[in-house]
């Protein structure tokens, strides 16, 4: 008999596919009441299947008593309830490694966008504006600085990036990394005050919630950029939005958001705002070598084998 996978969220068709062939498949964001649904599979779920986004909440894992593994396809699991899976020995998994090119990839678009306007330049093509004159100048990258916080797998292949446009590099974390080529600057606010650009590549969760607050971004500056890759919660969006509209802050790049997908309505008037659709690891390639790791992570589950990549 195939194990029964809950499926909380759609992801990349060819894995969704896969896991039909291999289990049986129970689609909660396909249920017209959720909770009659899991009421009506509690008995034999024994896998969650969820993104990134997502996750896991304590009354999902307390909604399915059998499931014995989590699996995210996405590297952040920061919307697991860890807590409720370590007590009930529900092991999770994430999708790490294989997305990293990809989401350094788009800080750097997202870093170019800021300082070159392509975004704003393509507005204003498509607008006409060009016939009545240039779009304004942008801002060089080269000799500026760029204060990376949260200098993990993703930190680094963005901070590779942006030194070949010619960028100088620092960073900030809960700790030094003796292995890194780039100084480290224990505190926050100081990062921001010595960068032109703030790149967020941490994970999310409740130890990074708001980490980006007023303070930081008004060190930041009115001729700084925020490009936010990681989580939406990682920043005050309140403070975000005031420091935009004051002109503390000079411009935002973002692929997150607070509360995905609505976004903010005052952002979308905003020139100097680059958004983005969460993205960072949205091409073919990558997230099928996500799924791939999801539908590896719970083979080894059902085999009674060493998890590939388990966080917990
Ligand atoms: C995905 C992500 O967008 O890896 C993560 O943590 O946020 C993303 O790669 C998401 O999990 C896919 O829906």
């Amino acid at each position: 008999m195939k194990p029964d996978v809950l499926l909380a969220v759609p992801i990349y068709p060819a894995t969704m596919e896969a896991l039909d062939r291999l289990y049986a498949v129970h689609r909660l964001f396909e249920a017209a009441d959720p909770a009659a649904f899991l009421g009506g599979v509690a008995d034999k779920v024994r896998a969650i299947v969820t993104s990134g986004g997502a996750g896991a909440d304590a009354a999902l894992i307390a909604a399915l008593p059998k499931a014995e593994i989590i699996a995210c396809f996405g590297v952040g699991y920061d919307a697991v309830d860890l807590g409720a899976a370590r007590a009930r020995n529900i092991a999770v998994t994430n999708t790490p490694d294989v997305l990293t090119d990809d989401v350094a990839d788009l800080a750097l678009g997202l870093i170019i966008d800021a300082a070159r306007r392509i975004s704003r330049g393509d507005r204003f093509v498509r607008a006409g504006k060009w016939l009545q004159g240039g779009l304004e100048l942008g801002t060089a990258l080269r000799g500026r600085r760029l204060g990376i916080v949260g200098l993990g797998r993703i930190g680094l292949a963005a901070a590779r990036r942006a030194e070949a446009c010619g960028m100088f590099v620092a960073y900030h974390g809960p700790r030094p990394k003796p292995e890194a080529p780039y100084p480290y600057v224990a505190d926050l606010v100081e990062l921001a005050r010595r960068s032109d650009v703030l790149v967020l590549t941490l994970p999310g969760g409740t130890g990074t919630r708001h980490l980006v607050n007023a303070e930081v971004l008004a060190a930041l500056g009115p001729k700084g950029t925020l490009v936010n890759v990681a989580r939406g919660s990682v920043v005050d969006e309140t403070a975000l939005l005031a420091a935009l509209q004051s002109g503390a802050l000079g411009a935002a790049a973002l692929d997150v958001f607070a509360d995905e997908p609505r976004v903010p309505p005052a952002l979308l008037a905003m020139e100097n705002v680059v958004l983005q659709p969460h993205v960072g690891s949205a091409t073919h390639e990558t997230r099928a070598a996500m799924g791939q790791l999801v539908l590896d992570n719970l083979a080894a589950h059902f085999a009674g084998q060493a998890l590939p990549t388990r966080v917990a």
